[in-house]
Order: structure tokens, then sequence, then C-alpha cells
């Protein structure tokens, strides 16, 4: 009798720890799903930019390049954003670089896109342009202006 109790007792336990397994792995499961969404707007941030998001108002501007132009060719922001700015390169050799952010892209070819970010942390018009020989002469420029 008592060996049949203990038996019992096991089984008992046995099927408690299953069903809190089961409970436990259904959760998480649920969980899931949320964390991969918000995961990917936490770190849209590609190669060198700042790691410390918090706190930060991104804005984003996609730009396009072609000879010898940017579309757009004037970007507004407010002192202290968080500049991301993704370049899609429509035709031609080109980058996109803002000297007084160290703002710079790769030169990448046309139906690339690469993407900088940086803290817009002074005011003032500031050029972007493209530091492909010869192509900043030929107009290949865009404006900056960062507002306080
Ligand atoms: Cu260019």
């Amino acid at each position: 009798m008592r060996g049949r109790n203990f038996l019992i007792g096991i089984i008992f336990l046995l099927l408690a720890g299953g069903v809190i397994f089961a409970v436990s792995n259904t959760a998480n499961q649920q969980s899931n799903p949320e964390t991969s969404i918000t995961q990917p707007t936490q770190k849209p941030v590609g190669g060198s930019g700042p790691t410390d998001l918090n706190n930060q108002n991104v804005k984003t501007f996609e730009v396009t390049g072609s000879p010898f132009q940017f579309n757009p060719n004037e970007i507004r922001v407010k002192k202290g954003d968080l500049v991301q700015i993704v370049f899609n390169n429509q035709e031609g050799f080109h980058d996109l670089t803002i000297d007084e952010f160290n703002a710079k892209t790769k030169q990448i070819q046309a139906g690339q896109t690469d993407t900088v970010m940086f803290i817009a942390d002074k005011t003032g018009v500031f050029e972007y342009y493209c530091s492909v020989d010869g192509h900043r002469e030929q107009g290949m420029v865009g404006s900056l202006i960062v507002e306080e």
C-alpha cells in the first residue's frame, strides 16, 4: 500500500512537472514573436555610428545618387538629431560625404546602398558631396541644414 502511494506520488510529480514545462514552453513561444518584432526597430544602425541610440531622435533620409546629383539635394534636421542617411546609388559610381560630421558612405556601384549615421551636433549649412574624382565639381552636392 505504501509503495503504491509512493508510485502514485512519483507519477503525480512527473505529470505536474510536465504540465509546468509545457506551460512555460508555450509562454516562451508566445513572447518570442514580440521580441523579434521589437529588436529590428532598435538596431537599424549600420556601419560606423554612435551606438547609444537611447534618447536620440533618429531622422532617416533616403538619398539617391546619379550622375551628377543627389536627390533630394537638401536635408533639414534639428541640432542634436541622430541623422541616418540611406544612400541609394542609381547610376554610376558614387558616395555621400559630409566632412564636418565625419560621415562618409562607401563608394558604391549602381544598384548598391550604403548607410551612414551621425549626430548633427552643430548648427549651420553643410555640404554633402560625392568624393569620387571630379563629381563634386560637376555639381554632385547637396545641403545639410542643421537648425537650432
Ligand atoms: Cu559621384
